[in-house]
């Protein structure tokens, strides 16, 4: 199902050009459904002329800069669906959890329960099987792995390679400082990212785990050292 929120800077202005199409229409309701209904709709304004009122759809969505002022005119966009996630938590060990992520993407996890591996031996063992070592480059993706995969009775309670590591960055406190293993900038958002005060030791702690103490957040931690399992990853189709 559609919905759609008012743009409130942008009340009492409408365009002249640039729309898919205008029509009119006797309510907002009506407007809100034309666009529902016209499937490259993803804004439209509403111009309330009292039972005589101009819908007015938009492929995109516009700003104020090409408006004029139109009084009794409201705007409204389209919210960004957000797929709900799916996941069954790996209680059996041989086999890959599969997940559909809040970002669209689908994968597949496994847990491997060794404690006795560096990162780079978990990185090296994920890839032997066309995985890599957990990944967490995004919002959506931390949240998944706080709230659903560390969640589940047989992840829980233990600490987890990430994929990333500063090493051979020339500045550790660089918002870039921190890349996976394929190139990617491991955001340097503290407090938000990363666990409170982590990056705490970055010259010393190369690497980055998640931990049930410090919730799952980021942490920098040296790159060796015994007591991390890991868990692979990789898209499913
Ligand atoms: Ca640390």
């Amino acid at each position: 199902m559609r919905t759609y929120k008012r743009v409130w800077n942008m009340d009492n202005v409408i365009q002249d050009a640039g729309f898919l199409t205008q029509t009119f229409v006797p309510s907002l309701i009506a407007c809100a459904r034309y666009c529902t209904e016209e499937g490259s709709c993803s804004s439209f304004f509403f111009s309330d002329g009292q039972g005589q009122s101009l819908c007015q759809l938009h492929a995109t969505n516009v700003s104020a800069l090409d408006s004029h002022a139109s009084s009794n005119t409201v705007y409204y966009v389209m919210n960004q669906p957000v797929p709900e996630v799916t996941f069954e938590c790996p209680t059996n060990n041989g086999g890959w959890a599969k997940a559909g992520l809040a970002d669209g993407t689908r994968s597949m996890f496994k847990l491997f329960a060794s404690t006795d591996v560096t990162q780079a031996h978990a990185a090296a063992n994920c890839n032997s099987m066309g995985a890599h070592l957990l990944k967490i480059v995004t919002v959506e993706k931390l949240d998944f792995v706080r709230n659903y995969l560390t969640q589940c009775a047989d992840v829980k309670g233990h600490d987890y390679w990430v994929d990333g590591s500063n090493v051979g960055a020339s500045d550790y406190s660089a918002s870039d400082a921190y890349k996976t293993a394929d190139g990617e900038v491991v955001p340097l958002i503290q407090n938000a990212f990363w666990y409170q005060g982590s990056p705490s030791n970055p010259s010393l702690e190369n690497c980055i785990q998640v931990s049930q103490t410090n919730s799952y957040y980021l942490d920098d931690c040296q790159c060796v050292q015994p007591g991390i399992k890991h868990i692979c990853e990789k898209s499913a189709a």
